[in-house]
């Protein structure tokens, strides 16, 4: 009796897992009649409580300023956050120079589900926040750090959530959660130099692209996230993303579309913005696209609050959460 009862209530929980697609009977060239059938996994659903609760928690530690025990803190509570969810963490830990000489202490930190398949696609954001507000309004203000709410921990708190949900459901395909560091080290406003100022920034995406923890890294694509927790954020479609991977521009794009995120993610062309997504598309070849909050009507072409001292949790918006860590979670379980 036990028995039948079991075995019913594990159909049930295997038709709510599995939603099988028929499309409709096709004739075939030789006339005979073909059925295709399609299995898609159920895509989970995001949690933009939880999301929000690792932005509050990465906060905690104060500015993630590299070199400050911030840091350093922080790195072990996202370390042992992926782990807690994933058995293949890997830390790459090394050194790089900044723009003025200082030597920064870096770890990426890389979480691989599914290692063992080359079907793959990677999502990553930066986890360290920026030493200056030198775009504060405030002129006192450029030199204190910022709590990059928005600006680092927003992306990472999206990325954890989604770390999270793969451990209960398994999409199809291997992901990799990267969370890069050193990304907000580069040369305030007023830095004079000759030399090329953008190579200043993404020095850990620089480095995992250069020496990736794998060697012969692989995968399809990639997502970056950058700023995707502000009111009213808007994506525009980032030119460098449409320059290496226009395919998976609009395949993301097209996703949110379609589920009901049109406000946030509009089919209009942005500027050319260098962030971590430029080393992995130019040094790696996987072409890889930059979810970015754009804003035409801003001063700096970016959100609004970028890199000033009210990039803090007074700026994250659930519902922007929840737009982006829903079209992304719609991305994974759809690929095969
Ligand atoms: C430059 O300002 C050249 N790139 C911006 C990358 C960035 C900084 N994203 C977030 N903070
Ligand atoms: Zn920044």
């Amino acid at each position: 009796m036990n028995k039948t009862i079991n075995y019913f209530l594990t159909l049930i929980f295997a038709s709510m897992l599995i939603s099988c697609n028929l499309t409709p009977k096709k004739t075939g060239s030789e006339g005979e009649t073909t059925e295709k059938k399609t299995i898609a996994i159920k895509v989970p659903e995001f949690n933009p409580d939880s999301a929000y609760f690792y932005v509050v928690q990465q906060l905690a530690f104060g500015p993630r300023v590299m070199n400050s025990p911030a840091h350093e803190k922080c790195a072990v509570f996202l370390i042992n956050k992926l782990k807690s969810w994933c058995q293949n963490v890997t830390v790459q830990k090394g050194t790089v120079k900044a723009y003025n000489g200082t030597i920064l202490n870096f770890s990426n930190i890389i979480a691989s589900f599914n290692p063992g398949t080359n079907n793959r696609i990677f999502l990553c954001s930066h986890w360290d926040s920026r030493p200056y507000a030198d775009h504060d309004p405030d002129p006192k203000n450029h030199n204190k750090p910022i709590d990059g709410a928005n600006d680092g921990a927003s992306g990472v708190g999206i990325l954890l959530d989604i770390a999270r949900q793969i451990s209960i459901s398994k999409p199809l395909i291997g992901v990799d959660i990267i969370l890069f560091d050193a990304e907000d080290y580069g040369p305030p406003q007023d830095w004079k130099s000759n030399v090329n100022t953008e190579d200043f920034w993404g020095l850990g995406s620089q480095y995992w692209a250069n020496q990736p923890h794998k060697a012969n890294y692989f995968a399809k694509y990639g997502i970056l996230l950058d700023m995707v927790g502000a009111p009213n954020a808007t994506f525009l479609m980032e030119g460098l993303s449409m320059h290496y991977a226009p395919d998976i521009v609009k395949l993301v794009w097209e996703t949110a579309n379609r589920i009901g995120f049109s406000r946030y993610f509009l089919y209009d062309e942005g500027g050319q913005i260098t962030d971590d997504h430029v080393p992995v598309n130019k040094i790696r070849g996987i072409p890889t696209i930059d979810i970015i909050h754009l804003d035409r009507s801003s001063e700096t072409g970016f959100y609004p609050y970028w890199h000033t001292t009210k990039d803090n949790l007074a700026s994250i918006d659930k519902n922007t959460l929840n737009a982006v860590g829903q079209t992304l979670l719609t991305v994974i379980y759809n690929e095969k």
